[in-house]
């Protein structure tokens, strides 16, 4: 049989490469980011990092004191769908407490 011969009844058939592409696509990140202000106590902005964004209390001090120092920081990198329930979850939380906390979103 030859090697284009693959029915083995004497016809042959031509072969075409195709050269397929690498199917999954890595997901686009997003930066949630924490702005800071002058009125939300930093004990909240703590407690936020905890729960919200799975810090323990030593990494949300330290976000914390970067955002209150440099004016902003970021809480954690996440799809777009996680990034952006992230975002509302701390809003609705800081608005329910009356705090001007703001949380954004940001491409990575
Ligand atoms: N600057 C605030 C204060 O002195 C603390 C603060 C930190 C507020 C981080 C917001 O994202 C923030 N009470």
């Amino acid at each position: 049989m030859s090697d284009l011969d693959k029915q083995g009844d004497g016809t042959t058939t031509t072969g075409v490469y195709v050269e397929t592409k690498p199917r999954t696509k890595k997901p686009a990140l997003y930066k949630v980011l924490m702005l800071n202000d002058d009125y939300t106590p930093m004990e909240f902005v703590v407690h936020v990092l905890e729960r919200f964004f799975g810090k323990n209390r030593e990494e949300a001090t330290q976000i914390m004191m970067h955002v209150h120092r440099r004016g902003v920081g970021v809480c954690g990198v996440y799809t777009y769908e996680v990034a952006e329930t992230k975002v509302n979850q701390v809003m609705d939380f800081a608005r329910r407490h009356q705090h001007p906390l703001q949380c954004t979103l940001e491409k990575e």
